[in-house]
């Protein structure tokens, strides 16, 4: 059978969790417009007993734009990719398309790539064309898969490429399993991906969310989870008048955790004021951020 890893890159918003989801038919990586809205690795695995094990990896928004010529950004960027048995070069048809060429060409990638347009949706087909031809013609360009990540369109192309591109092996994790994180990581996520689609610039960037119980109560999981904010201020924005925002939250975050668990949720939510939890390097590993 076919088995190894595929990490997916792109600049920030091309659509990388997006993608990931779509692949594996679950929500595990959080969407929003916002930038950095990921800030771990999130790996998964599409798993076709005895055929493939495709192990995907998410890549947080490594690059930013200012950074681009950034020389030891580059090796990190570099190295991690390499580190995988295939590259998924990520790139949003609405954006500057020699932006991200450039970009790709002085990573020098020694790892097979496969170039992605994403978003097709939203341009006409003879832009899709062009960019592919454009795209097709470089040369750490081995395959050219066009695609909408949203609408879930080309998808099965795309893994086909893949596969093509994949070496022979043993699969690397249970058959089962679709991810490598706990459950109680992604139930986090979900939550914090409220926050991010909810509210304006502030508030995403200076909250955590920490789940301190998950539990099983007969037919029912009960989930305790703080927000954490660094003032006052942001903590009176969450809870909005007369409770509405945090309520919200609830509601949303409780829907997606319900339909990725399987099962109902108890969801209880409370904000803590930390400050500066941001700078602290005790309170970084306690919310996850290593
Ligand atoms: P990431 O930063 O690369 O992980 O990007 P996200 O997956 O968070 O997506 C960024 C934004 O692009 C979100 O608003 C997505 O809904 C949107 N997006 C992703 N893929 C597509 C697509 O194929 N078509 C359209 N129209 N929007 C997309
Ligand atoms: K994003
Ligand atoms: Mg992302």
């Amino acid at each position: 059978m076919k088995a190894g890893f595929v990490n997916i890159f792109g600049k920030p918003n091309a659509g990388k969790s997006t993608l990931l989801n779509a692949l594996l038919g679950e929500k595990l990586a959080i969407v929003s417009s916002k930038v950095q809205t990921t800030r771990d690795r999130i790996k998964g695995f599409l798993t076709s007993p005895g055929a493939y094990q495709i192990i995907f990896s998410d890549t947080p928004g490594i690059i930013e734009p200012k950074y681009k010529l950034h020389e030891r950004m580059m090796h990190s960027v570099k190295s991690a990719l390499e580190d995988a048995d295939v590259a998924i070069l990520l790139v949003d048809i609405k954006d500057d398309l020699e932006e991200n060429h450039q970009l790709f060409a002085s990573l020098r990638l020694k790892v097979p790539c496969i170039v992605v347009l994403n978003k097709t949706d939203t341009v006409k087909a003879t832009v899709v064309e062009a960019a592919a031809k454009f795209f097709g013609a470089q040369s750490y360009c081995k395959k050219i898969v066009t695609i909408s990540a949203l609408k879930e369109s080309n998808l099965d192309a795309l893994k086909g490429a893949i596969l093509e591109l994949l070496p022979e092996g043993d699969p690397f994790y249970s058959e089962d399993d679709l991810t490598d994180l706990p459950t109680k990581f992604f139930v986090g996520e979900m939550i914090r991906e409220k926050i991010y689609q909810l509210f304006g610039d502030e508030i995403p960037y200076h909250s955590a969310v920490m789940v301190n119980e998950f539990k099983e109560k007969d037919t029912l999981i009960k989930i305790q989870a703080d927000i954490i904010v660094q003032r006052e201020t942001q903590k009176a924005i969450l809870i909005g008048e007369g409770g509405k925002m945090i309520k919200k939250i609830g509601t949303l975050a409780r829907e997606d955790i319900e339909a990725f668990l399987q099962q109902k949720v108890f969801l209880q939510l409370f904000i803590k004021v930390r400050p500066k939890w941001r700078d602290n390097d005790q309170q970084l590993k306690e919310y996850g951020y290593y």
